[in-house]
């Protein structure tokens, strides 16, 4: 693990916010254990292990049903790790792989078949080398027919550059943090508008509103990052995702609380119905459709 990365809090506090039934966590990441699920050669970070055991645990305290498992960059293009989650979790895990140009047709059906339902494509250059469009436009034509979305990671500095080739995508296409927007700069700012426009203007666009403890200069309770997603929910109401981000990859200026991260979901999500909308039939449309 490297040297200032913080490890996941071992005993987050009990929620006083309850999921209504069939919430999905649905962004978290299970890393390693690294003697089982060697990380990449390639990777910008190397994390503490975070198991799939620990993972389904901290979905049973926080009171969730369902996780979607993304894949992080410290695992590249081996969805090992992820597949073993998901075929252990009953059906109660859907996944998000990373593949590569060479995935091969078997690969994908395999990837499929255990419940993969999309791939994130990720421009964030801390985390990654640069890919050409090409080759995720190839990839995206690969895995539309089967049904799968594609999730996208990049700083609200460079949706201008990114948003054409977003807008080629053939899939649904889904923001993560809701694109990490400076909320230093206000939610009227020209950068955060953009963002909405382009949710706005792309119907097959969907944001979650997740990772306040990335977002928020101030930290917890995380008060500015509030208006913030409050307004994608209530715009956005049937495309937004929620999810608590385990283990927090790089995270270095605090771990945050999991019990005290759902807490903060009525205050982005203020009526039952928006509750309901975000933690249980948007993710269940996205992922659970069959
Ligand atoms: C997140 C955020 C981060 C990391 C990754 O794939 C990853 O390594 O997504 C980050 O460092 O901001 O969503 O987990």
């Amino acid at each position: 693990m490297d040297p200032d990365w913080l490890p996941f809090d071992p005993n987050p506090s009990k929620p006083t916010f309850k999921p209504p039934p069939g919430a999905v966590d649905a962004h978290c990441h299970v890393f390693g254990p690294a003697d089982q699920f060697p990380y990449a050669p390639e990777r910008k970070y190397t994390p503490c292990d975070a198991p799939k055991a620990k993972l389904f645990e901290l979905r049973d305290f926080l009171g969730f049903e369902r996780n979607v498992i993304v894949q992080a960059t410290c695992h590249g293009a081996d969805n090992r790790a992820l597949v073993d989650a998901l075929k252990a979790s009953g059906g109660r895990a859907k996944g998000v792989a990373t593949v590569k140009a060479d995935v091969t047709d078997k690969q994908l059906e395999e990837l499929n078949a255990a419940g993969v339902k999309g791939v994130r494509f990720n421009f964030v250059k801390r985390l990654v080398d640069f890919t050409p469009r090409e080759v995720l436009a190839a990839i995206a034509a690969r895995i539309a027919p089967l049904g799968w979305h594609i999730v996208v990671y990049f700083e609200a500095a460079d949706l201008p550059e990114l948003e054409p080739f977003f807008t080629s995508l053939p899939t649904d296409v889904v923001v993560d943090h809701m694109g990490r927007p400076d909320v230093t700069l206000g939610t009227g700012h020209p950068q955060f508008i953009r963002f909405l426009d382009f949710m706005a203007n792309n119907p097959n666009v969907w944001s979650k509103v997740s990772c306040p403890e990335r977002v928020s200069v101030q930290g917890p309770p995380y008060d500015d990052v509030v208006p913030y997603a409050k307004t994608v929910v209530e715009r956005f109401p049937d495309r937004v995702l929620w999810g608590t981000d385990w283990p927090h990859p790089n995270m270095k200026s605090h771990m945050p609380d999991d019990g005290k991260l759902v807490d903060y979901v009525p205050r982005i999500a203020a009526t039952a119905e928006l509750q309901n909308k975000l933690l249980v039939d948007n993710p269940a449309r996205l992922y659970w459709a069959d």
